[in-house]
């Protein structure tokens, strides 16, 4: 049995050489364009990053498949099948990246048979390094990461995000899952503009949640098995198994804060190619 430990090895070798590539490059000029929306943006760097990590790891493993978020903007399909699967988001806060604001990372997942193996997170701002592998352990830097053990909503700290998808109707569902996070009471809430470096901040206990529809599988991946690894849970924002294709995530340290969670959203509903 495949214990994946040299594939781990393999990316955190590439994700570091991939985050320095992007801490060079948020000092250069940018060249900005938008996607979807005018608010979904991409740069030359997210391209670049992802050609360099894919190139590489298809290199070394050329019968394994490969999720990245710029190929399938490009239109490659994305699909998670029981093959061995490396989920990559290149620049995991793009929007930050294009206004140097330090919380940027890049992100590997790996997932066999549907099931994540190991995820590995790199801030790319101050070299920060998460990793995980199923059954080993969650570490930042080395040093063993714990999830926040608070099962009290009213002294958490609760983390979430605002997609590029800005109607006012889906406006009006945010404003209002957060006014009932927010009127819980919570300590309070933080958007930083890194779904990959906030669900960190649950794995090392930092914050006690995180919550989001919208996000992809590969805002995810590496980040569940890292969550989950330092003792917290990921799931659906119904309350049911997390699934990396379903675009919406629940994370908390604890069962109870999750589930306080999970009661208090009103879910907005994300087609598979919605925003
Ligand atoms: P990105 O920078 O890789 O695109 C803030 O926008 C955070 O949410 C980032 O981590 C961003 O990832 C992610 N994100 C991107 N598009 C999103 C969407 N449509 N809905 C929700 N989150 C999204
Ligand atoms: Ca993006
Ligand atoms: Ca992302
Ligand atoms: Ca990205």
């Amino acid at each position: 049995m495949a214990d994946w430990s040299e594939c781990l090895d393999v990316a955190v070798d590439i994700a570091r050489r991939a985050g320095q590539m992007v801490s060079c490059a948020v000092q250069l000029e940018k060249r900005v364009s938008s996607k979807s929306t005018p608010t979904d943006l991409v740069t030359e760097a997210d391209h670049q990053v992802e050609e360099l990590i894919i190139s590489t790891l298809r290199e070394k493993y050329p019968t394994h498949r490969f999720i990245g978020e710029e190929s399938s903007a490009a239109g490659v399909k994305c699909e998670l099948t029981d093959s061995p699967t490396w989920i990559i988001d290149p620049i995991d806060g793009t929007c930050n990246f294009v206004h140097s604001f330090p919380m940027v990372a890049v992100s590997i997942g790996f997932a066999v048979r549907k099931e994540l193996e190991f995820g590995v997170i790199y801030h790319c701002f101050d070299g920060t390094l998460y990793t995980a592998r199923k059954g080993h352990g969650a570490f930042c830097n080395g040093v063993r990461l714990q999830v926040s053990k608070e099962k009290d909503v009213s002294k958490a700290l609760i983390l979430t995000e605002i997609g590029a998808k800005r109607d006012s109707a889906t406006l009006d569902i945010f404003l209002g899952n957060m006014k009932k996070i927010l009127s819980a009471p919570t300590h309070g809430v933080r958007i930083i503009g890194s779904s990959t470096l906030s669900l960190c901040q649950v794995a090392s206990g930092a914050a006690e949640a995180y919550y989001q529809y919208g996000l992809h599988c590969w805002d995810i991946a590496a980040a569940a098995v890292i969550i989950r690894e330092a003792g917290g849970c990921v799931m659906d924002t119904t309350g049911g198994p997390l699934d990396l294709m379903s675009r919406r995530v629940v994370a908390a340290g604890t069962r109870e804060i999750a589930e306080y969670v999970v009661k208090q959203l009103q879910p907005i509903n994300y087609g598979r190619d919605d925003l």
